[in-house]
Order: structure tokens, then sequence, then C-alpha cells
């Protein structure tokens, strides 16, 4: 039986990695900040990743980088609303980045297919808003929150108590009427995290897909690949799909990033060595230049 994850009217085959293109559409957002607020460029960009190969488009409008302030509701739904309309109504799997119920719910109505909340639907009216609609929805685990997650966060098992948290929130998803095939799971990479509990989470990511989700991994241009690498983030594409790749090797089914065409490729290369049964046999034997 393969696995598959339910998003809407989407259904996704999980026996290769997804990819979740990043739509940042806020003026202050930590790589991007700024760039997509404009909705013609927001749609334009949006197109292009599923173009390139993007199995979903999340859309965002609150900044979650560490010291972000938050952002009104209002604000928020004019952001994000029209945008999941129009690319759903052009077929895209959207999938919206929001902590607001309200948001959830005009997102969903829109036609959103997953909702993504960094905060594990943990705010009063959160589940119940994603229950509706067949939704998928990506649970991330998060240490306090963005104004503040980055001050001196510690641990005694930061491997453990990320993964109780996320199962004791897809308990909670199951109990409200969400599918087991519409859950996902997030560490959350940089939320609440020093450089060292991301290594050790993502060394331990077998652990955390072991527990039968689908475990989605972001870690696109995050300031842990700018402390290893010592480069700013918009120089920080290889750093990316190393980690990426390093991911999915750990048993992650969706990559959420930046540089879907990249990435794509990448995987694609990742999953003909590691997985040589699935070769397309349409590969031309000799290409130009090759
Ligand atoms: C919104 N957002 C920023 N980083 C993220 C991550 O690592 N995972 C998920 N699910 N959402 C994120």
């Amino acid at each position: 039986m393969p696995r598959v994850l339910d998003c809407g009217r989407h259904r996704f085959d999980l026996s290769r990695p997804l990819v979740m293109g990043i739509l940042n559409v806020t003026p202050d957002s930590f790589s991007d900040g700024g760039r997509y607020v404009d909705r013609a460029r927001a749609l334009d960009h949006a197109r292009g990743m599923a173009a390139d190969g993007a199995d979903l488009i999340d859309v965002g409008g609150e900044s979650t980088r560490p010291g972000a302030a938050p952002v009104t509701e209002e604000d928020e739904l004019a952001r994000v609303v029209d945008i999941t309309a129009t690319l759903a109504g052009e077929g895209l799997a959207v999938s919206v980045d929001t902590r607001k119920p309200a948001v959830m719910r005009s997102a969903i109505a829109a036609g959103a297919a997953m909702i993504n909340d960094v905060a594990a639907l943990t705010a009063p009216g959160a589940l119940a808003a994603c229950a509706q609609g067949g939704v998928g929805v990506c649970l991330m685990h998060m240490r306090g929150d963005p104004a503040s997650m980055q001050q001196a966060p510690t641990y005694t098992d930061v491997v453990g108590e990320v993964r109780d948290f996320l199962l004791a929130r897809a308990g909670a998803c199951l109990a409200a009427g969400i599918a087991r095939e519409r859950i996902v799971l997030d560490p959350g990479f940089g939320f609440g995290k020093t450089l060292a509990h991301n290594l050790q989470l993502l060394r331990a990511l077998p652990e955390l897909a072991a527990a039968g989700y689908p475990v989605m991994a972001g870690l696109s241009r995050k300031s842990s690949l700018g402390q290893i690498t010592g480069r700013a983030a918009a120089e920080r594409l290889p750093a990316s799909l190393a980690a990426a790749l390093a991911a999915v090797a750990r048993g992650a089914a969706i990559v959420r990033v930046h540089d879907v065409r990249e990435t794509v490729d990448a995987l694609k290369v990742w999953r003909a060595i590691e997985h040589p049964d699935v070769l397309p046999d349409a590969l031309p034997d000799a290409l130009p230049g090759a």
C-alpha cells in the first residue's frame, strides 16, 4: 500500500520526496523579505516554482523569522487569501503558513490544500478550522514564539521533547477528526533551537519518521547553515541543497525550500542513485556536452 498525503483535492504519492516552494508575501522575511509583496510578482514567482517542479506552494503572510513582530489578522488575510484563491484556481496545491484560525478558515474557503502551522494548531479553534475541508496539516515544533524563541533555548533531550510534542499534537488532530493521511510533522529547525539542537534533530530524523507520519524539513537558507558556512542568506544555496539531501536521506518526505529548481534537480540525482529501480528510462543516452 503506497504511502499517501491527502490535501483536499490533492493526493500525493510519498514514494518520492515532495518539494514545497516558499512564497513569503511579507515585507520582512529573513531571506526574501519584501520581494513578493507585490501581487503580480508573487503570482509569477509561485507559477515559476510550480513549473520548476514544486509539489506545493507555501504562502506566508506573517514573518516567523527570529525577532519578527506579530502581524494583524486583517493584514494577514489581505496578504494571503486572494493569492491562495488565484493559485488554487489554476490547479496548484497551495499551503498557507499561518497560526490564526480565522486565516485558516478563509484560506481553506479560498482553496488552500494545506495549513502549515508553526504553532502546530495550538490556537483555540485551529483544530476545528482544519478538521473541515479535508486539508492537509503540517504540525511544526517551536519553542516559545518568533519574537523570543532564539533567546537561549534549552532542552534536556531535544529529540525526545520535540518528538513527544509532535506526537501529542498529531493525537489532538486525530481526536478532532483530522485523518492520519492528512498529517505531517516538522521538527521546526531554527525555531527555538541552537545550531547543536538543529544538528541533533537532523541526525535523529529517522526516529521521528519512524512514528509513521510524513516528516517535513525546512532548512533552506536558515541561519544554522550560515553559522556552519559563514555565508549570508543569499549565498546559502549549496548549503541548503546539502541540508535538503541530508534530510531526505534520513527520511524526510517533504522539503520546504526557496530554490525549487535546484532542489528538484538535486533530488532527482539522489533518487537515481539511491533508487535505481525508478530511474526514468526516457533519459537520453547522450546529452550535449555530457
Ligand atoms: C513558516 N516556516 C518557516 N520555517 C519553517 C519550517 O522549517 N517548517 C515549516 N513547516 N514552516 C516553516
